[in-house]
């Protein structure tokens, strides 16, 4: 006797649900956030990252972090100076790194020695406005949100007042971001589990800074006393520095990232305003998740990769040759007339057998 037609069919539908991919609507399993362990992250300034695991270990968490707004005149170049408005005092914000399921719960913290009211637009958030009519808060005051990370990926966050303001802040150094790791960590272009051996977070900065009738960069007693000028700079879409980490050399010389042939790093590259393309003078990107998300399959061996304004993206190389690797924007005008650059600093042996020179520069006969 024929088993019921249901029961003949139970294979293939089982066998198609196990071949379905999940789909980026699918919700993640339903937790209580109440009822979940919570770690703190000790944020750190970049290029480096906070402490974390790649593979999460008995997740979810709710990722505590605080963010405390700081006010202070920063020396981005010899010449000039100015009332950065930051995230725990650097530029760019530090690097949070968490969970797809994880909770974030951000403290954000606005001391009554400030002048501004600032707050928090998360792009790895989701509900309207990312978290920027939540955390609000004028000098003196402090807010706390909580919001799960259902999406994996590398994104950046920033200050966001409202109409003018949102720009102000974000050029005067407020903006960060968030890396959102698959639970199991990362995988290959092949979907196979991939492990790196370090990760630095590089973000192009671009700045506004008005100039006196001398020519000089102007000094101002209080942030909002540049606005105006600023402004007016801004409006010609001609940033007066454009630099890597903040301010000029901010990862160069005694400052380089440091690799070892045989690791595969993970760069963490971001723009919050401008468009930036990144290029590894003399390496590559073995791996690049453009867009930023971990969902995709990572393009391989690209030369340059493109992060739109407003975004992240995560490339990954493994070092081959030992060397000082000149990183920057591939927009080479970026890099040398302004100071959109930095260094990767490779110790190891040399391989003949990927490079060698083979006659010494010489006078031609
Ligand atoms: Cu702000």
């Amino acid at each position: 006797m024929k088993p019921p037609i249901a029961i003949r069919l139970l294979p293939i539908t089982l066998l198609l649900a196990a071949c379905t991919p999940s789909s980026v609507f699918t919700p993640l399993a339903d937790v209580d956030a109440e009822k979940l362990p919570h770690v703190q992250e000790a944020l750190v300034a970049p290029p480096l990252l906070p402490a974390y695991d790649q593979v999460e270990k008995g997740g979810p968490h709710v990722v505590e972090v605080e963010l405390v707004v700081q006010e202070k005149k920063v020396k981005i170049s010899p010449r000039a100076t100015l009332w950065a408005l930051t995230f725990n005092g650097s530029v760019p914000a530090p690097l949070i790194v968490a969970h797809q399921g994880d909770y974030v719960q951000l403290h954000l913290v606005n001391p009554a020695t400030n002048t501004l009211t600032h707050n928090i637009d998360l792009h790895a958030a989701t509900g309207a406005m990312g978290g920027g009519d939540l955390t609000e808060v004028a000098p003196g005051q402090e807010a706390t949100i909580r919001f799960r990370v259902i999406k994996p990926g590398v994104f950046v966050y920033h200050c966001a007042p409202g109409g003018v303001m949102t720009p102000l802040h974000i050029a005067s150094g407020m903006n960060g971001a968030i890396m959102v790791l698959p639970p199991n960590g990362l995988t290959d272009e092949n979907g196979h589990p991939l492990k790196y051996d370090r990760a630095y977070y590089v973000a192009e900065q671009d700045y506004y800074l008005p100039k006196d009738e001398a020519g000089n960069f102007k000094e101002y007693e209080k942030p909002s006393a540049a606005f105006a000028d600023m402004l007016a700079v801004m409006r010609t879409l001609t940033p007066s520095h454009l630099v890597f980490n903040g301010v000029e050399g901010a990862l160069q010389n005694d400052h380089a990232m440091a690799a070892n042939v045989g690791e595969k790093v993970l760069f963490i590259t971001a723009s919050c305003n401008i468009d930036a393309r990144f290029h590894l003078i003399g390496g590559h990107a073995d791996l690049v998740w453009q867009g930023g998300s971990f969902n995709d399959k990572p393009l391989t061996n690209q030369e340059t990769w493109f992060v739109p304004g407003g975004s992240a993206v995560a490339a990954l190389y493994q070092f081959r040759e030992p060397g000082n690797y000149a990183f920057v924007d591939h927009n080479l005008i970026k890099a040398e007339l302004f100071d959109a650059k930095g260094t990767v600093k490779v110790s190891g042996n040399w391989n003949n057998k990927l490079m060698e020179q083979v006659a010494k520069p010489h006078a031609s006969n």
